[in-house]
């Protein structure tokens, strides 16, 4: 369809952007590596050392990118799908918003030296536009979600069924949106009056309680939109059908029934909440990965029709019918080694909720070697893959240097599966997850070195360099596109594929009756969880 000017613009940088401050991020994610391998003995590059290059390395990667996208993606879904125009002044709103608090926070961690990490536990502390850059890139994204409503409303007035991917990214803002409300009042009335000397003292246990209600809803803010890209765009590349549209909504709906209530799996190791509530929040923590079961089959089941339409026999030939390396359907490469990289990250999320064996891998590099599997993973290779498709659409500029293209996200997941199995493998023998490693354990000069770890960080160290020259091609092939004159029309086309099976249950086409449930299982899973905290630290 026809794109509006100002729509083109506000999409442009909203997808732009955060691929400029990737530049930043990925750049740091090689230090990371080196340094905690040795290899590089100081991290003072550009005068940042390694806490603050963590920080910045989480902070663009996993916060900045993700929303920025989930934002744009979602102004492109809601106008495509539904043929109505959004309120572009309230668009524009929620941009500025979002870039004003992206600056405030990057003030904080490049010019005040930051260096709380992602995840700002206390008691460390940041300073305050730290904490005020965070909240407006929250409340920008806020802004955009409330922008869609009214659009949405109109259209349900006139017709009875949702599209699918409109259900699947409502979703997605509407976790959004309850699991930001406990990490608001973490920030607002704990640690931005802590920062700005009103208090003296918080309650640490109560932050990282608050923090996780949001925190591992968070992962779900990023995985969705690329579930819905998988639902949508996949089967339309490969010229297959979606198998079961039913499917896919009882996906979206488990997620919003189950991803808040489970964020005590971040805290088995936590003193002072109950044993019972854990592992009440553990057993959600497995249902919360059905929709991503459900989502592996649909998916696998849409490949197979693809192969089989294209003449695949036996019970594996379609595999060998897709279209791996077709340069023109280059989107399915990305999508295909997300997937791959995705089945290790999601069995290793079943190891982690698993409350007696996270006890093993917790606070080791297990864990980074887990979520580079799925968020460095299926959602990074989406993320990257569906901002080069959507620029090059909305400006009309073909993807230039199409085979550096295809090989881009191929070495990614190389690069990604050895770097995730050699932290891993070093968390299962105890690597600690963050550490100034450099200068003790994989230092022999230091009384802590240890020679045992050294093998596991130097295969770290193969992954992250693949890794890292796989974003070196992609930068190329995306900047060389936004430099690279018109070609053809200006468009907003996000590939709207068909589905073999359809349901017009009004159940999955709306959202009332699921977030009814899932407010009742939070206030469930969570009410017992806050009286074990006020009671064992004593208010
Ligand atoms: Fe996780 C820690 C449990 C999914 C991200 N996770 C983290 C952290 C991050 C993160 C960032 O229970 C660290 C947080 C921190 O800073 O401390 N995680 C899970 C579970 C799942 C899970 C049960 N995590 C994710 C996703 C993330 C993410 C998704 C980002 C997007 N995670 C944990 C736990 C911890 C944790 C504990 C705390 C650890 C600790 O102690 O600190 C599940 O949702 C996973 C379900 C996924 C699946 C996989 C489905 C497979 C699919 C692909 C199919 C492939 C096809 C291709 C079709 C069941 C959909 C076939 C074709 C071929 C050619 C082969």
């Amino acid at each position: 369809m026809k794109i509006a000017r100002s729509l083109k613009n506000l999409l442009f940088w909203e997808l732009t952007i955060p691929i400029i401050l990737l530049v930043l991020g990925i750049y740091h994610g090689l230090m990371q590596v080196l340094y905690r391998a040795g290899i590089i003995k100081s991290m003072e590059f550009l005068g940042i050392n390694y806490y603050q290059g963590l920080t910045l390395h989480g902070v663009v990667n996993a916060i900045a990118l993700t929303t920025f996208f989930a934002v744009a993606f979602g102004n492109a879904i809601i106008v495509y799908f539904l043929k109505r125009e959004i309120n572009l002044k309230v668009a524009w709103l929620s941009f500025w918003t979002m870039l004003i608090g992206t600056l405030l926070v990057a003030y904080a961690i490049l010019i005040q030296k930051t260096d709380v990490l992602y995840t700002f536990y206390p008691p460390l502390v940041a300073p305050p536009a730290f904490y005020i850059g965070a909240v407006l890139l929250v409340v920008g994204s806020w802004i955009a979600f409330f922008n869609w409503i009214p659009t949405y409303l109109a259209y349900k007035k006139e017709n009875k069924e949702t599209p699918l991917a409109v259900y699947g990214i409502l979703t997605t803002f509407l976790i959004w949106f309850l699991c930001t409300i406990p990490v608001a009042i973490e920030i607002l009335f704990m640690l931005l009056p802590k920062s700005l000397g009103l208090v003296e003292e918080i309650n640490n246990l109560l932050a990282r309680t608050l923090f996780w209600m949001f925190g591992h809803a968070l992962v779900y803010f990023w995985l969705l939109p690329i579930y819905v890209a998988l639902y949508a765009m996949l089967p339309k590349i490969i010229n297959s059908k979606l198998f079961s549209d039913t499917f896919a909504r009882i996906s979206f709906v488990l997620f919003i029934i189950f991803s808040i209530p489970v964020g005590v799996h971040h805290q088995y190791a936590d003193p002072g909440i109950g044993t019972s509530w854990k592992l009440i929040q553990g057993f959600l923590t497995f249902a919360v990965a059905i929709p991503s079961f459900i989502t592996a089959f649909t998916v696998s089941a849409t490949l197979e029709y693809a192969g089989r339409k294209n003449g695949s026999n036996g019970l594996f030939g379609w595999l060998f019918k897709l279209p791996y390396f077709d340069k023109e359907k280059w989107l399915f490469a990305y999508f295909i080694s997300g997937l791959f990289v995705f089945i290790i990250g999601g069995i290793t999320g079943i190891v982690n909720a698993s409350y007696n064996v996270n006890l093993v891998v917790h606070n080791t590099s297990y864990v980074p070697g887990h979520f580079h599997l799925t968020v460095g993973g299926l959602v990074f290779l989406g993320i990257i893959g569906i901002t080069l498709y959507l620029i090059s659409e909305i400006t009309g500029k073909e993807v230039k240097f199409k085979t550096l293209n295809l090989l881009s996200p191929y070495l990614w997941l190389i690069g990604s599966i050895i770097f995730g199995f050699g932290m891993m493998g070093g968390g299962i023998l105890g690597i600690p997850r963050r550490t100034h490693m450099g200068l003790t354990y994989s230092n022999p000069d230091s009384p802590l070195y240890n020679p045992d770890w050294m093998i596991w960080n130097h295969i770290s160290v193969i992954g992250g360099v693949i890794m890292f020259i796989s974003m070196v091609l992609y930068f190329i092939v995306f900047f060389a596109t936004v430099f690279s004159k018109k070609e053809r029309e200006e468009k907003l086309e996000i590939m709207d594929s068909e589905a073999l099976e359809k349901t017009d249950n009004k159940v999955l086409h709306e959202f009332k009756l699921w977030i009814a449930i899932a407010l009742i299982l939070i206030v469930i899973a969570y009410t017992f969880v806050y009286y074990d905290v006020f009671r064992s630290t004593g208010g």
